[in-house]
């Protein structure tokens, strides 16, 4: 892209000047004493200054190539911090060392000043900044369109063994990284009535009437992608109140409640959504949505708009939106009423546009997490758009009964408008409404066709596919493993960067005795640098000679933290029988949030705090076992944890985990993996090699014969002393002398609630594979020729592999060549 070509921008002799200009200038503060926090903020803002030319360059290509565009939609992204990733993307790192270290600092504390930006939950929003990493590395035209929350995940602390959830206030010192762009305000309605009326030619016409407003404000991050000088960006839409002041109230002398109108409007965006029990009732939530979708589409069409009667013709040659799952769905009857409502195209054509506009991407089979929403709820609030979704409804009707006359099963089964309930499903109406719908895995992708969407796969034949998920090198290896990728780069060149299938080029060298020492010694480095890290945020020591087994991700009963925890109690109970049992020494790490009205999730949390307090005391375990809860796990704790870890836990019940990503980073990092075959699992293990993965228990159709049996878990139990011993301490109170009953609840859902994760069915199935992980990691040799080999044979898990087959096969656009 000529202009854009990265050296341009770069100008690093000045770094030094920029950042104290802006400390002086723009943050308005002093250079001494030397801050740590605002020469971060220095050289965000001087990183920025370049960022923001490069992405101007990247606009221009854009506009010049004519070019079509994606745009993500997304009520979440999980960048983490921006200052390192933008550093090492831009080619600035070596410069930005040296200049930072004149100044007196060393680069890696001023990036541990950032805050997180923790606008997600967990993979889904994470996958989103992957793909737009990847989409600005592989110079796909487009950007994200997200929601700027004052508020992010919650920050989680544990109190007396507890989770405690604390407000996550990102942005309480500011963002360089936040441009604001009140240019572009748009006004988004809400309540109010759909109000027929005839144009005049006599056509019926709809329009919305007396609607409340609010503004939506949009906010640019700019994100570069590596090396080529593209940069994309998230437009996040922060709500401001439509008038300062109400006029009227103020005349009325009521200024308090024209404020509380003003601050009301602004809660649309002041927080995300923990992913609780169901959203369905909370107005809240579905007002975050439309007012996501209702700006995005605004600024969409203005960026679109043509003069003339064929404004709209071309426009899904121009423009593709993808549906970061259900969340955003309304998007479809949005667009639908601005060709009909707006623009006067007959619903017809209009239609055609919406569903070569949009595409679908489906992240969960867990069916309360699929996404309805009352009718009255979303009549109240969105009048217009509920009538829109009824046509569109019996027209879809009446299609279906076209080609199955009669089979008002399949009518009740597909309808997007559950008329028993009353709900509108937003998973049918993005089905309908979209060219392509996606699983993130392939067994995920075969399990919704055949299981949660078989009807809409028969009448649709082949609009459901398959993208597999993938994680950008970038952050995951070259980022936040430093010192491996050296080795890397030293053994490969650095070609695997922006090709992650040349690690392949690593495979032999699993032979070579001296690399394999090399390997360890980085796996070694990082485990120190973790240990550091833990030894100040947890003030505990762990000892970076033990095998770190590590579970990080949200706390959920199908991921099966529990099942861990029953493997650690009975190593415990083994070590205490046989103090001199054959097995390494080992640390067990687990981490994660549980959503704060998520009971089971906390209680598990509880016993894992209690367990680890137990085992840690015990002056038998010294030296054989530790095991620790890592509060607050986010994206920067991630680029910690993921490089130092020997053993990646990856045990959800099969056919639950729609692909997972922790998995693939571990991998990627020469962890090896414990798994059940689920989700992305599957596809690794066929990569890496069955001997190079741990894996065990029920396959997806194992667990769902095992659910109609419904095998007693009880019988297990009986059949199991270590089982039992390992349940029987964890009912009775071993863990919580103090309070016997604590963990009875957790016990029970195992044993008088039918065991709906299969816990106890893959016990036994999951010690088995731990002997195996124990027996291997005593030969150190054998370990490493593994733990290459699973590195080596990641390749196909970037997710510029993913993006490029969403622009290919969904999106059908092809990448600005530099
Ligand atoms: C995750 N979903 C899947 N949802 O669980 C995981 O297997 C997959 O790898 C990942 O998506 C990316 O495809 C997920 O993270 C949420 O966090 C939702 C947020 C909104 C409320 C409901 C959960």
């Amino acid at each position: 892209m000529g202009k854009g070509s990265v050296t341009d921008y770069h100008d690093l002799a000045s770094l030094g000047e920029d950042i104290r200009r802006h400390i002086l200038s723009n943050l308005g503060n002093d250079l001494y004493p030397p801050d740590p926090f605002r020469y971060f903020s220095g050289l965000a803002y001087a990183v920025r200054d370049r960022l923001i030319r490069m992405w101007l360059a990247t606009q221009t290509a854009y506009y010049d190539s004519m070019s079509k565009r994606v745009y993500y939609l997304s009520m979440e992204f999980l960048p983490g911090r921006f200052l390192m990733n933008a550093i090492i993307n831009m080619g600035m790192e070596q410069g930005c060392r040296e200049t930072v270290t004149d100044l007196g600092f060393s680069l890696d504390d001023l990036a541990e000043e950032e805050r997180d930006a923790g606008l997600g939950n967990g993979g889904l929003g994470r996958l989103a900044s992957c793909y737009m990493d990847s989409i600005a590395t592989c110079g796909i035209p487009g950007c994200g369109y997200g929601i700027l929350y004052d508020y992010g995940l919650f920050h989680q602390t544990i109190v007396n063994g507890w989770q405690e959830e604390q407000a996550d206030n990102w942005r309480r010192h500011g963002s360089p990284w936040v441009i604001d762009r009140m240019e572009h305000l748009y006004e988004v309605r809400f309540h109010g009535r759909s109000e027929a009326y005839a144009d005049d030619k006599g056509n019926l016409r709809y329009r919305w009437a007396d609607a409340d407003t609010v503004m939506a404000m949009p906010c640019d991050i700019l994100l570069p992608g590596h090396g080529g000088g593209h940069v994309t960006s998230m437009r996040l839409w922060a709500a401001a109140s439509s008038q300062e002041f109400s006029l009227r109230d103020f005349n009325q002398g009521d200024f308090v409640g024209a404020m509380q109108a003003k601050i009301l409007s602004e809660n649309i965006s002041k927080v995300l959504y923990p992913n609780d029990e169901p959203v369905a009732g909370k107005e809240l939530r579905l007002k975050q949505q439309y007012f996501l979708v209702a700006a995005t589409l605004r600024d969409i069409v203005r960026r679109h708009r043509k003069p003339g009667p064929a404004a709209f013709e071309g426009f899904a040659d121009q423009v593709a939106i993808q549906l970061n799952d259900t969340h955003p769905t309304i998007a479809v009857a949005e667009l639908m009423r601005i060709l009909v409502d707006e623009e006067f195209l007959p619903w017809e054509d209009a239609w055609d546009i919406c569903r070569e506009t949009f595409a679908y991407t489906n992240h969960t089979v867990l069916p309360e997490a699929l996404e309805t929403w009352p009718m009255d709820l979303l009549g109240r609030v969105l009048p217009r758009h509920l009538e829109i979704i009824a046509e569109i409804d019996r027209r879809f009707q009446a299609e279906v009964a076209a080609r199955h006359p009669g089979d008002d099963g399949k009518l009740a089964r597909m309808a997007i408008i559950d008329r028993g309930s009353s709900r509108v499903r937003m998973a049918h109406l993005a089905i309908v409404g979209s060219h392509a719908v996606n699983g993130v895995a392939r067994l995920h992708s075969d399990i919704l066709r055949q299981h949660v969407f078989p009807d809409f796969d028969a009448f649709y034949p082949g609009k459901f596919t398959n993208v597999t998920n993938g994680v950008t090198p970038r952050r995951w290896l070259l980022q936040a493993n430093p010192v491996l990728s050296a080795l890397i780069t030293e053994a490969i060149g650095p070609d695997w960067v922006r090709d992650l299938t040349e690690l392949r080029r690593l495979a032999p060298l699993a032979e070579d005795a001296a690399f394999r020492q090399s390997w360890r010694a980085a796996k070694r480095d990082n485990k120190k640098r973790l240990a550091r890290y833990v030894l100040r945020k947890a003030g505990l020591g762990i000892n970076p000679d033990t095998l770190f087994d590590v579970q990080v991700k949200r706390m959920h009963e199908y991921k099966r933290q529990l099942l861990n925890v029953l493997h650690v109690v009975t190593l415990y109970n083994r070590l205490r029988r046989d103090p001199g049992l054959a097995v390494p020494p080992r640390t067990v790490l687990i981490g994660g949030k549980a959503a704060p009205g998520y009971f089971m999730a906390k209680r598990i949390i509880r016993l894992i705090t209690a367990v680890a307090e137990k085992i840690n005391a015990d002056p038998a375990m010294r030296g054989r076992l530790r095991m620790l809860f890592l509060p607050n796990y986010c994206v920067s704790q991630a680029e910690k944890v993921i490089p130092a870890a020997d053993l990646s836990q990856q045990i959800s019940t099969a056919g639950m985990e729609a692909s997972g990503t922790g998995n693939m980073k571990f991998a990627l990092n020469g962890a090896l993996t414990i798994g059940t075959l689920d989700g992305a699992n599957i596809e690794i293990m066929q990569e890496v090699g069955e001997d190079n993965i741990f894996i065990f228990g029920l396959t997806a159709d194992e667990v769902a014969a095992a659910r109609t049996r419904g095998v007693d878990p009880r019988s297990r139990v009986r059949d199991d002393p270590e089982l039992a011993e390992a349940l029987d301490m964890i009912g009775r109170g071993f863990f919580a002398p103090d309070d016997p009953g604590l963990f009875t609840p957790v016990v029970e859902s195992l044993l008088d609630r039918g065991d709906y994760y299969c816990v106890t069915a893959d016990y036994r199935a999951c010690l088995e594979a731990q002997d195996r992980v124990n027996a291997l990691y005593l030969d150190p040799d054998a370990w490493s020729r593994k733990s290459i080999l699973n590195t080596a044979n990641m390749g196909f898990f970037s997710s510029d592999r993913a993006v490029m087959e969403y622009a290919r096969n969904i999106w059908r656009i092809e990448p600005l060549k530099e």
